[in-house]
Formats: structure tokens, sequence, C-alpha cells
């Protein structure tokens, strides 16, 4: 029995030990005012790019797959993107109504879009021999967009990572892991200090070598760089699932649903990320998003008190695809008018739905209507709530009515303003932001 206790002590030591070395001190981590602050920005663009745009495959796994190893590996050296202008990209995202821009300087195939000083495989030694990712920063300066930057962990090119196909079987005994840490710290710095990125977006921490105090390690170091910089939470190793949800247990500022619109949380921090048509790279003739579902994706992260960082894949030559620019100022254009209900908003207090989302700042609640299903829009009840206005964010009385459980009911115009997404203010006796959520 004694025997069994002192495993059981020397066990939970052991573990403990482990876990401390796993974990970010609280004093290191982003602070909460700098956290409010990214999300009150609520929409951002993110750009898939490099050598792989010459074949129009996916970015993330078709190096030795869709291409060969061989062929795929040497793409870079006819990369060369004569028409890359990096504040007509930067424009374009700020015509979108974006407030902040996030390039792949690092994806899993481990080109390098910045010119580093500790991997050959960098634009330096492509015919362009410009560094894109010190363009965009200054561009980004020059039109007051929040720069940030993508950097995956897993790198199938680098020797040193074990790992070299999207399979993640066959460990490569040559490869070692310290000095692939070293090489990422050293990568980091370079950016963290040569282009003062807002955010860094990790990827690719889910492959086995990749261990949770590497991760730990990493936050900490970066965060003594730059004590403001935002990480997201694909920073840690062995965690559960490649895209978890934010927790104690897991590293990195806020959470990143991929592919798919996040669910209500008024605690913890999330972004989206989506692409614009279906691939992250760009595809020729890839199927683009329709305007509605684009807006309606950005309500509904609004609505459930998101980000969405929404992607685009520029083609080899340097210019991203016209339809895009067109579907991107479409909804740059409907934020000019209705950009009220989005940035500094708060989601909720309703889940988003097919028909509304909501979104709430000071005593104004904004109803988002995607549909007109009938002439009446129900909301459940907000008890002890009372609406003294309704009308259209872009002008028009809206017809209410309120029973005694506190149930809203909105005559809807016989024809909605805006076919994607019309916004209804509710004007409050209250503090609209702190109503409890309703499920
Ligand atoms: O950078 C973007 C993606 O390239 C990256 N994350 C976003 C932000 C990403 N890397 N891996 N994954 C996402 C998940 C990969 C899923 C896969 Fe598959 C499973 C790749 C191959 C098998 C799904 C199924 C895609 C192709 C087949």
């Amino acid at each position: 029995m004694k025997y069994l206790f002192n495993l059981l002590v020397l066990l939970s030591l052991f573990y403990r030990s482990h876990a401390q070395t796993a974990t970010v001190s609280p004093a290191v981590k982003t602070s909460e005012a700098v956290l409010n602050d990214f999300m009150d920005q609520r929409f951002g663009m993110f750009i898939h790019w490099g050598p792989v745009a010459l074949r129009g495959t996916e970015i993330g796994w078709s190096r030795g797959t869709n291409v060969p190893m061989q062929e795929y590996d040497n793409l870079y050296k006819e990369f060369n993107p004569v028409l890359f202008d990096a504040e007509t990209w930067v424009k374009t995202a700020k015509d979108a109504g974006m407030k902040y821009l996030t390039i792949t300087a690092k994806h899993h195939d481990g080109f390098c879009l910045w010119p580093t000083k500790f991997s050959d495989y960098n634009i330096m030694n492509s015919p362009y021999k410009k560094d894109i990712v010190g363009e965009l920063a200054k561009a980004c300066k020059k039109y007051d967009i929040k720069f940030c930057v993508y950097f995956t962990v897993l790198d199938w090119h680098d020797p040193n990572y074990p790992i070299h196909l999207p399979d993640g079987k066959n460990p490569d005994p040559k490869a070692d892991m310290t000095k692939f840490v070293t090489t990422m710290k050293n990568q980091l710095q370079e950016i963290v200090t040569q282009y003062q990125p807002y955010m860094l977006w990790f990827d690719g921490n889910w492959e086995s070598p990749w261990k949770n105090e590497y991760g730990a390690d990493i936050y900490t170091f970066l965060k003594k760089l730059d004590p403001d910089v935002i990480i997201n939470n694909r920073i840690g190793g062995g965690q559960p699932g490649s895209h978890p949800k934010l927790g104690p247990e897991i590293l990195g500022d806020y959470a990143t649903p991929e592919q798919k619109i996040g669910e209500l949380n008024m605690n913890n921090p999330w972004e989206t990320c989506m692409t614009i048509c279906q691939q992250w790279a760009w595809k020729p003739n890839d199927k683009l998003k329709t305007l509605k579902e684009c807006i309606q994706t950005l309500a509904k992260t609004s609505g459930g008190n998101g980000n969405l960082l929404f992607n685009v894949g520029p083609m080899a030559d340097g210019r991203i695809e016209q339809r895009q620019i067109n579907r991107l100022k479409e909804m740059g254009d409907w934020l000019n008018n209705y950009g009220e209900s989005v940035y500094g908003t708060k989601g909720g207090p309703f889940k988003p739905t097919e028909v509304f989302a909501t979104t709430r700042k000071g005593n104004k609640l904004y109803v988002h209507v995607f549909e007109r299903k009938s002439a009446d829009l129900t909301l459940p009840a907000l008890k002890g709530v009372k609406i003294n206005k309704a009308y259209l964010l872009k002008g028009g009385k809206i017809n209410h009515r309120q029973d005694a459980a506190g149930s809203i009911t909105l005559q809807l115009p016989e024809q909605l303003p805006n076919t994607d997404d019309s916004v209804i203010v509710l004007e409050l006796n209250t503090n609209a932001e702190k109503l409890p959520v309703i499920s």
C-alpha cells in the first residue's frame, strides 16, 4: 500500500513538472485589451501564396501527391510574379472593408516568401528576388491595415523535420528536432523584428514530432520579443484534434475554426478562416462563393462573436483574380452601408441561424435579416427588455410588438432593402452588450 502511495506521489510530481514545462506563465500571455482590439477588427484577408500557384494545386498537400516531390521542390526556380504589387493587394483588402491581412510566409512546403538567413529555400533564390513579406508589411502600414504572418509548424521540406509527406508516415531517422526548433525560432525572430506583425498564425502543429513544450517555449520566446503580438491556438503539441477550442490546456490566444463558422462564444475569442473559392492556393476556375454566402458568412461570424479571416489565393503572375477582387469589393460596398453593425460589435445574444443573426453595441441590437420567410420575424424573448425604437439601418421605420413574455415580432417590409443581409436596428432601454446569451 505504502509503495503504491509513493508511486502515486512520484507520478503526480512527474506529471506536474512535465505540465509546467509545457505551459506558459500567465505574466507573458497576451492582454485582454489587445485581444479585445483584435476582436473589434472582425474582418481580415488571408493570403495563401507561393511557387505552387504555377501548378494550380493545393499549397497544403500537393507536394509529393498531385505534384511529384522533385518537380514541386524546383518550382521556385520558375517563380517570377512580375505583376505582384503589394499596394494593389492591400488596397483590395482595404476596399473589401478588411482591417488586417495575413500572408503565408511559410507553408507546409517549406518555401519562405522573405529573405531568411536560415534557409536557402526562399524568395531570394527565385528569379523574382524581392521580399514579398516585407513589401506587404510596408504597404499595410501605409494603408493602415494590421499586418499578420502565417507560419506553419510542420515543414515537410526541412531535413531536420522527421516527416516529409502529408501522410505523416515514415519518420526520417536523420532528422533533428532540436535543430529544427532552433531554425524556427531564428526565422520567427527575423519575422518579428523585421516586420513587427500584429498577429502570428501558426498551423500544422498536429503531427507527432511536435511537442507541447516546443510550443510553450516558442510562445514565451515570441512574447519576449513583442509582448503584444497575438498568437493563434495552433502552436501547442499533442492537442486533441487539429483545430481545438480554446481552454486552459491549449496554448494560444484565440481559437481557429477552419472552413466552418465558429459557435457563439462570448468568453473566448475566435476567428473562422475560410476560402473565397474552394482551394487555399489559386486553382484555375475554382468555384467562387456567391455574394450572399460571403456576406452571410461575415454576418454569422460577427453574430457568433468571432472574426472572419477570408482567404484569397493569388495567381503565379502576382495578381489576384479580377472576379475575386470584384466579389471582395461587393463585400466592401455592403460594409460601407452596414459596417456599423459589424466592426466593434459583440455577437449574440441569439445564436445565428439561417434566417437571422444579431450583433450588439451599447443600447443597440442589430438584427441581420438574411431571408424574408414571412411577413413577420419573431425573435426569442429578452426578459425585462423594452424596445424603444426599431428601424432599418439604412432608413425606414419597422413596426414591432412585444408580447407579455418579451418575445419580439418585427414586421418586415415586403421587399427587404438588401437581398443578402438587411440590418434592422433595435434601440433598447438597456445596454444590449450585457444581455445573457439566449440558448
Ligand atoms: O493553410 C490552410 C491549409 O492548407 C491548412 N490550414 C489552413 C489554414 C491545413 N493543413 N492541413 N489541413 C489544413 C488539414 C488537412 C486535411 C487533409 Fe486532406 C486530409 C489533407 C489531406 C488529407 C482533406 C482531405 C483535404 C484533402 C483531403
